[in-house]
């Protein structure tokens, strides 16, 4: 399991009240059975099914707490840079809010279509705090085409490793928190080069078939 904390306050920029306001992301949740739980769901796997086929792997788990007070923004960017699945069209993720998300306090926003677009390339936002690992479509600024997802608990967003999206700033008082994961279908190739580059992750099998390469 892997905390992350916000770069605010990792940089000592702002103060918290409680730990919970040092945290940006915890990710790779899978040790835990209450967080994996929702991986493991069979309600969010039956949707995930639907879209991708019943031969699921979980590729990347992630509980994210957008806390008060600190910048906290997600640059527009498209998941697919972190995985090394192919192809995109079986990839899914899924994300679920846990509280009432909406545009104050920085729910989730998606450009429309962009889905149907190619991979692009990504660049650190020139902002003055932005948390290790987030990166933006290069050049795209707070793109107006965008859309906010405003959700309550239980909402779940399903969405394609191309669609680029992002999340702005909470300017609420409370805490923005959200629980993700994506899954690839076990009929995915693995290419161990872009595997090379990037974090290493728990490939878990969720359903169905394992994937030959897990032989
Ligand atoms: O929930 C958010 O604020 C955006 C998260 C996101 O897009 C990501 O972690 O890739």
């Amino acid at each position: 399991m892997l905390v992350m904390k916000d770069i605010m306050v990792a940089k000592g920029a702002v103060q918290t009240a409680n730990p919970a306001e040092a945290i940006a992301k915890v990710q790779d949740f899978e040790a835990d059975p209450v967080l994996y739980g929702y991986a493991r769901d069979p309600r969010l796997l039956d949707c995930v099914a639907g879209l991708i086929g019943e031969d699921l792997l979980s590729i990347h788990t992630m509980l994210i707490n957008k806390p008060p007070n600190v910048d906290g923004r997600h640059p527009l960017h498209q998941d697919i840079i972190y995985f090394p699945f192919r192809p995109a069209e079986r990839i899914v993720g899924t994300w679920t809010a846990l509280e009432p998300v909406h545009k104050e306090n920085g729910c989730l926003v998606a450009i429309p279509g962009s889905h149907h677009g190619e991979i692009m390339a990504h660049e650190h936002p020139d902002w003055d705090y932005v948390n290790l690992g987030y990166v933006g479509v290069s050049g795209i600024g707070a793109d107006d085409r965008r859309v906010h997802f405003e959700l309550q608990p239980g909402d779940t967003i399903l969405f394609h490793p191309h669609l680029i999206h992002g999340s702005g700033r909470n300017r609420s008082e409370g805490f923005r928190r959200a629980i993700s994961a994506h899954f690839a279908s076990a009929h995915c190739e693995m290419t161990p080069q872009l595997a090379s580059f990037l974090p290493s992750r728990y490939y878990t099998p969720v359903r169905g078939e394992r994937p030959s390469w897990m032989e």
